[in-house]
């Protein structure tokens, strides 16, 4: 028998021993390029140029495959070689670049000067970049490397992350600590995270983000900081990653001295002008604006009796002769307006279909409400067939039990790219209008508001990591299943041992259901703690706005409960397609959220929604349960730090989802009137405890 090499056992060694696992904190994300079998069969690096993006790839490759080979040489039987289209060698080889375009790639496995090589080819420099990181994916989950035939381009253009942070680096609805950008500091000092945030983002294809929050301050447009944001644009370019800015619509009255606004104004549509024209200045490639307009407070064309559309036009054409994009956001709603909340975007959108300018594109968040554990798809994806729309998902979770539930939002996203909206038969999904398949259009994005924070595992836990890299990857191909999704996560951030992998990635797929079972079953929404949005609020009433109310919503009374949005009632549901319409009213799954019902009504269980309610409250609690008893069978396979705080958290998560229970139970009783059904515990305090908590410091306000 052929002796293996030293180097080798041991790197074999490391790898089969699932208890040597060593201590992480997570920093690493998905990228932690520890010893896999197979690795050491990869050849040398050859990457050809030396642009500082093709340097990139090449450091990533070099440094991937070290990590991945346990220290073991490379094969010198076989090679890897990486370049663009512009390289004689790789023109030479005749692959099939053209369905690459400018981002995609080729990855194959073919002989290359007499030797077994691993080419990737791309036609573009970025486009190497990320086949490098394809490539090393494939060699961090064990695939087949002698065999590869990989094509892959993205389905859609703008694939961002949107930064809800603030200048004084705290996060609106972030749960990870201070934001990463440290404007203080900046342009002169260039926290080496930013690189790391960079590789990340470029491992999965996220190709800008939006530095500062939608509830913008007009001093992002001022000349220190855009500075500040060059500086931050200049790490991230080699990576292919292009800084936007939120616009304050008002900057140019706190800014730039202007008596007004108004969008139709000459001196302000000049000023902005001239202030896109520096922004370029310091910021060539700057992508351009997004915008928050007349909603919850923000300042708006509508100040002036304009539209939505006078004022992205205005700073479409600012932006226009740059190159730039607007985004202009459709989460727009007005407590004055009697109107059903989840309607008014739509009313307000739809008549100004076909009246944006070409380099605008309207985001629309996934639902019309705002990220709850539950809603239906935006009917907007179905109605403006002649204007660019970006979905929106908000990664962070803000309405899902901040970062210390473990809620995979894979399902949650593929359930509303994967909603049929009818709009031009059946099949129209959501993701063939983002990705413009359904519309022709080409102007396409995706955005998701970070997870991102200062803490040093980026997102707050461990496994909100994963909704980071699920939202990366649904950018790239919003048509990826949440299952092969979370099973390249698990593998890359913890191990490929299948004793590991089949069990964590069935509890990531479930989690969602989980939550949404012990927060908002039968399609309950907006129940939450009030403002903070933390823990369970059924009772929320009164205050300034009656659309900031968890009664607004539910509308429990003696009668029943359920919000009535059919023909008898606001009838939202006619803004769907009618086949869509259909669908999701006669879907459980949203009961409540399109009809008001009595107590005892029968559900498809044949059990009464009272009764219902109850049981799938206390399921949610039993889930908990069973995800902490499936984790805790995990230890094996994991480092214990981070095996030790997941299984606090879910202990956390326990306590919260058995809270939620009991708090909902007892107020829906309340109205309801009725026992709980046989054999479920009551709820072990009154009403009045649960209404009593207050948590005036709770994280991301
Ligand atoms: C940035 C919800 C959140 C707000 C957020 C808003 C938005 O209302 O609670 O914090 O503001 O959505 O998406 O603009």
């Amino acid at each position: 028998m052929k002796r293996r090499p030293l180097l080798a056992l041991l790197a074999a060694a490391s790898v089969s021993c699932a208890t040597a696992a060593r201590a992480e904190d997570g920093y690493d994300l998905w990228l932690r390029y520890r010893p896999v079998e197979g690795a050491a069969a990869v050849g040398g690096v050859t990457v050809l140029g030396e642009s500082p993006t093709l340097q990139a790839a090449r450091a990533e490759l070099e440094r991937g495959l070290a990590g991945l080979r346990g220290g073991a040489a490379p094969s010198t039987r076989a090679a890897l070689l990486a370049g663009t289209a512009s390289q004689a060698r790789i023109a030479g080889l005749k692959l099939p670049l053209q369905a690459a375009g400018p981002e995609g790639y080729v990855i194959r496995s073919m002989q290359v000067d007499g030797r077994p090589t691993t080419v990737i080819a791309a036609n573009s420099d970025v486009g190497v970049l990320y086949g490098a990181f394809h490539f090393l994916r494939l060699v961090q989950t064990r695939q087949p490397l002698d065999r590869i035939e990989v094509a892959s381009a993205p389905a859609v253009k703008l694939r961002l992350l949107n930064h809800w942070d603030n200048l004084d680096r705290s996060v609106e609805r972030g749960y990870a600590g201070q934001s990463i950008w440290d404007w203080w500091k900046l342009p002169d000092y260039r926290d080496p995270r930013y690189v790391d945030y960079a590789r990340a983002n470029a491992s999965l294809g996220i190709n800008g983000t939006v530095l500062n929050n939608v509830n913008a301050k007009a001093d992002s447009l001022t000349e220190p900081y855009l500075e500040k944001a060059a500086a931050v644009a200049e790490v991230l370019r080699p990576y292919g990653i292009k800084v936007y800015l939120s616009a304050r619509f008002s900057a140019p009255k706190e800014i730039g001295g202007l008596a007004t606004a108004d969008p139709l104004d000459p001196a302000v549509r000049a000023w902005w002008k001239a202030k896109a024209d520096e922004i370029y200045r310091a910021i060539p490639d700057f992508g351009g604006f997004l915008v928050k307009a007349n909603s919850e407070g923000q300042p708006g064309p509508q100040d002036y009796g304009r539209t939505h559309a006078d004022g992205a036009n205005m700073l479409a054409e600012a932006v226009g002769p740059h190159g730039g994009v607007v985004m202009w956001r459709a989460f727009v709603y007005s407590h004055e307006q009697p109107e059903d909340r989840i309607k008014q975007a739509w009313s307000e959108f739809v008549p100004l279909d076909g009246k944006f300018a070409k380099n605008v594109i309207v985001q629309v968040k996934n639902g019309p409400l705002d990220f709850q554990p539950r809603e239906p798809f935006h009917p907007l994806f179905g109605a403006m067939p002649k204007t660019p729309l970006m979905a929106e998902f908000q990664v962070t979770k803000e309405y899902l039990g901040f970062a210390t539930h473990l809620v995979f939002q894979g399902p949650l996203w593929e359930e509303a790219l994967q909603a049929d909206t009818w709009r031009a038969g059946k099949g129209t999904t959501v993701a063939k209008v983002v990705d413009g398949e359904a519309t022709g259009q080409t102007l396409t994005g995706m955005a998701g508001v970070a997870n991102i924070g200062a803490d040093r595992n980026w997102s707050g836990s461990h496994f909100d990591q994963a909704n980071w890299y699920a939202f990366g990857r649904l950018a790239w191909d919003p048509n990826l299943t949440s299952k092969a999704i979370a099973e390249a996560w698990a593998r890359m951030t913890f191990s490929n041992d299948p004793a590991f992998v089949k069990p964590v990635t069935e509890m990531m797929l479930s989690s969602r259901e989980t939550m949404v079972n012990y927060m908002t079953p039968l399609g309950l929404h907006h129940i939450m703690g009030n403002s903070h949005h933390y823990g369970p609020g059924p009772w929320v009433a009164g205050g300034e706005r009656a659309d900031w109310t968890s009664v607004y919503y539910h509308r429990a009374s003696p009668d029943g409960i359920g919000f009535d949005r059919m023909a008898s009632g606001s009838n939202a549901v006619a803004q769907y397609a009618p086949e869509a319409g259909k669908a999701l009213a006669a879907d459980e799954r949203y009961l409540l959220w399109f009809h008001r019902v009595p107590w005892d009504r029968k559900t498809a269980s044949g059990r009464t929604v009272w009764d219902e309610l109850v049981v799938r409250y206390s399921r949610g609690v039993d889930e908990v349960k069973a995800m902490r008893r499936s984790w805790a069978a995990m230890a094996p396979y994991v480092d214990p730090e981070r095996h030790a705080q997941v299984a606090a958290y879910l202990a956390i998560q326990e306590n919260e989802a058995q809270w939620w229970r009991d708090a909902c139970i007892a107020y829906f009783q309340t109205f309801s009137k009725r026992p709980l059904p046989a054999g479920y515990a009551p709820p072990p305090h009154p009403l009045e405890w649960y209404e009593a908590l207050s948590f005036p410091y709770a994280p991301g306000g």
